[in-house]
């Protein structure tokens, strides 16, 4: 390695078997969660290869062990699965084992950081730039589902306890109101009261999976568009990522966390919120592709309800947001200052917009 480099960064480096010189790691993505490189290895014959290594976050995910072997698990089932198939199992994310033949390294330091082949000639995008693309995401998050549906979900630990548990979120909101660890309360009374205006809305979901109307069903939690590859040339659909999350679920909050974060043309973060509009179009092409992609796997009352997870799902970020801004940016990765507080603003904006087109998202049955 022939620059200087974090002392942390380079121990990891050199825990895993890297099939050459390592010639550079660049922190990479978008993420807001883990610490992301991109590592690139020069081998014989001048064949670069790169990999993407994760320091994981351990504020989120308390339980490192436990969250690396529901990957395992996930990705050793999808890669058998694809090779029964006659599929390339190299679409999948496969955990690179250390030269310890461990699924992760922890440091000196106490971090832990695993490995993933990078997924050749791929790319994410924070913003649609086709609706196409949005339509290949969608194709590949329902299909995720419908591939995970043989999985027994009993063998996976909840990586983040309660994690969209919407009336625990609000829970966690009224602990950080009280506190006001940042002193920042008195700047956000409006999105509090419009929070507080919505709060039966949030256990809308909950209160049918508790009286039995929707199945548990083994889901990704994190559907961002920037959690699916595309391939560079063909605009294809090539992979889901970040499987920090796989874990029981309802198939509406995968739905709608896709619509949360790629149903409009703004950035999660903007601040101009007059940007911030639901496309119908956007999402019309989304429940096409979301519905192709499940294949006939969910009940009527799954699909009637998937708006209802578009609602919920960002009403619960928004939530999330607003508490991390108010207990001092301890949770999402920031920029800026007022970077949470912007976040949460595009959210409660964007419910607005679905309130207003709530008609039109209705799915028929
Ligand atoms: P976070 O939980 O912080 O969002 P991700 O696992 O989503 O972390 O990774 C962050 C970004 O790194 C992704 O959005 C994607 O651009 C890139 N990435 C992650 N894994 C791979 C991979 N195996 N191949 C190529 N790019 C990847
Ligand atoms: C985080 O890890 P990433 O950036 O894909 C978060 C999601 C939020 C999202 C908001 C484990 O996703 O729950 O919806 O930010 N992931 C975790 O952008 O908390
Ligand atoms: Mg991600």
């Amino acid at each position: 390695m022939n620059r200087v480099m974090d002392a942390q960064l380079y121990e990891a480096l050199m825990a895993f078997p890297f099939p050459g010189e390592v010639v550079g790691a660049i922190s990479y993505g978008s993420g807001h969660v883990h610490e992301t490189y991109c590592v690139h290895v020069h081998g014989a014959n001048q064949v670069c290869t790169q990999f993407i290594l994760q320091k994981l976050n351990t504020t989120a995910f308390k339980k490192p062990v436990e969250l690396m072997e529901n990957i395992t698990l996930v990705t050793d089932f999808l890669r058998q699965q694809a090779l029964d198939k006659g599929e390339d199992p190299d679409l999948y994310l496969t955990v690179i084992r250390t030269k310890d033949k461990t699924s992760f390294y922890q440091d000196s330091e106490g971090e832990y950081w695993r490995l993933y082949p990078f997924i050749t000639n791929s790319i994410s995008y924070d913003r649609i730039k086709f609706p196409a693309h949005f339509y290949e995401s969608a194709k590949a998050f329902g299909n995720f589902q419908k591939q995970l549906a043989a999985f027994d979900a009993s063998r996976l630990h909840a990586t983040i306890e309660r994690f969209h548990d919407t009336r625990h979120r609000l829970e966690l909101l009224d602990r950080a109101i009280e506190n006001n660890y940042a002193g920042r309360l008195d700047e956000v009374e409006a999105e509090i009261k419009f929070i507080n205006e919505k709060r039966h809305y949030g256990s809308y979901l909950l209160d049918l999976y508790d009286k039995g109307y929707l199945p548990l069903r083994v889901t990704h939690n994190d559907t961002k568009l920037n959690n699916v590859l595309f391939d560079r040339d063909t605009g294809k659909a090539i992979a889901v990522i970040d499987l920090d999350t796989v874990m029981p679920g309802l198939s509406a909050y995968d739905f709608g966390d896709s619509i949360r974060f790629g149903c409009t043309q703004a950035d999660e973060d903007e601040k101009d919120l007059s940007k911030i509009r639901f496309d119908q179009a956007l999402y019309d092409v989304f429940c096409k592709g979301f519905m192709e992609g499940v294949d006939g796997a969910l009940t009527r009352k799954e699909i009637e309800v998937l708006p209802w997870g578009a609602y919920i799902m960002t009403y619960e970020v928004g939530v999330r947001f607003l508490t991390d801004y108010l207990d001092g940016d301890k949770y999402f990765h920031i920029a800026r200052p007022e970077h949470n507080l912007d976040r949460c603003r595009t959210q409660l904006k964007f419910l607005e917009e679905m309130e207003r087109n709530w008609d039109q998202m209705q799915i028929r049955v």
